[in-house]
């Protein structure tokens, strides 16, 4: 990349001089004025200044380009010395440049999005009382992306009085206000009197805390309301995952069944039919396999379950959590669990997922302690959590 600056008395002049020395691939990267130095320089009259940039293996290529132009298919007729192969391979280049250059302008577009939106933030963020900002950082630090956060400031600052915009109390209450707005009430699992054989799926990517999350919710639906619950496990590909949840489901006296096919799976769903609650684990997929969430798409065919909850872990980045979220919304998603809290101390993925989804959260997962450390979190918990600072 050659970058130069041109002064002249007016933009012509000198667009005209970037022209002819940079030639017309050149772009223009600032305007503006000068005055020329000296004693009297603050009487002369300004002068225009313009830096322009262009790509120097560019340049050279398109000067070639301009030298010896090439007409694709005219050799074969005009020049019989010239192998049609070289004509050939003259054209994937020239095609490879023109993707080269196109992926160039694409990074340069995305650099000066990226340049527009941080002094737009500065900008914005100036303008705001000094609690608003400090709450802008510590949604920021928790990792809330940053559009969002600037929406969120923004409404705070709006409803903050401005008698009381130096109030850091004031100001906190106003934040919690609006940040519960962006959370719909927790929807945990819940049984109708009299209803009998409520599937729930479990799905999510791998190693996200599924099987211990349903071994939690067994637990505690079992024990503390007393309920009968079942689970079935689909999960045949590793023999550890089967008796993982076997020895859970043995220690809260609940049946399994092991599952390898749809036709057991019907089976299955119909001997628990009696019972207040079924829970089917699944093995866990990557969204990005196809053929595995075909076969997961069949089972929930066949299953026809109440609900379908997807298991999120919240140490996975925002855009990694969207990705799933699209690819597992194709078999149907009701609700969402987010799981390890406690390995993480920035709780923004929590808020950038239910904001894009609009999905409710039916629980969070605090640790890896069978049946206590799950959670039914309301909005407030959630803004709470999201306007904690880290102490460390
Ligand atoms: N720290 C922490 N660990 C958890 C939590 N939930 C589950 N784990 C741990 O995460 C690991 C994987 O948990 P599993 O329940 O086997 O995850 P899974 O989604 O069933 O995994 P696959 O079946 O392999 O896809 C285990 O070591 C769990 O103890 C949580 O809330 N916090
Ligand atoms: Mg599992």
């Amino acid at each position: 990349m050659i970058i130069k600056k041109f002064i002249a008395r007016d933009f012509k002049t000198a667009m005209k001089q970037a022209k002819e020395e940079m030639g017309r691939d050149a772009i223009i990267l600032h305007t503006g004025q000068v005055r020329k130095g000296g004693l009297l320089s603050f009487f002369s009259r300004p002068q225009v200044e313009i830096t322009v940039a262009v790509d120097d293996s560019l340049k050279v290529s398109s000067d070639k380009a301009r030298r010896n132009p090439v007409f694709p298919f005219s050799n074969s007729v005009t020049s019989k010395s010239k192998p049609v192969e070289l004509e050939l391979a003259a054209v994937a280049n020239s095609d490879k440049r023109e993707k080269e250059l196109l992926d160039e302008l694409q990074r340069m577009k995305q650099i000066m999005t990226d340049v527009k939106l941080k002094m737009y933030e500065v900008e914005f963020i100036k303008g705001m009382s000094e609690n608003v900002q400090i709450f802008y950082e510590i949604l920021i630090n928790n990792k809330v992306e940053k559009e969002l956060a600037l929406k969120i400031v923004n409404s705070v600052e709006a409803r903050l009085p401005s008698d009381k915009s130096n109030d850091e109390n004031w100001a906190k209450d106003v934040c919690l206000h609006t940040l519960q707005e962006y959370f719909s009430e927790a929807k945990p699992i819940s049984i109708s009197n009299g209803e009998k054989g409520k599937l729930v799926f479990m799905v999510g990517p791998t190693g996200v805390g599924k099987t211990t999350t349903i071994a939690k919710l067994a637990a505690n639906l079992a024990f503390t309301e007393g309920k009968e619950v079942a689970v079935i496990t689909l999960d045949t590909y590793r023999v550890s995952a089967a008796e993982q949840l076997r020895t859970y489901a043995e220690i809260i006296d609940i049946p399994i069944s092991v599952v390898f096919n749809t036709f057991d799976l019907e089976e299955a769903i119909k001997q628990y039919g009696d019972k207040d609650l079924i829970f089917v684990d699944t093995a866990g997929r990557s969204p990005y396999h196809d053929e595995h969430m075909e076969e997961l798409r069949e089972f929930i065919e066949i299953g026809k379950p109440h609900e379908i909850i997807l298991v999120l872990s919240v140490t996975t980045d925002s855009n990694d959590i969207k990705n799933i979220y699209c690819k597992f919304n194709s078999i149907g998603i009701d609700k969402i669990i987010f799981t390890k809290l406690d390995e993480t101390s920035s709780y923004g993925q929590i808020l950038n997922t239910v904001y894009e989804v609009e999905k409710p959260i039916a629980y969070l997962t605090t640790g890896q302690n069978v049946p206590d450390d799950i959670e039914i979190p309301d909005p407030l918990y959630l803004a709470k959590m999201l306007l904690r600072r880290d102490e460390a």
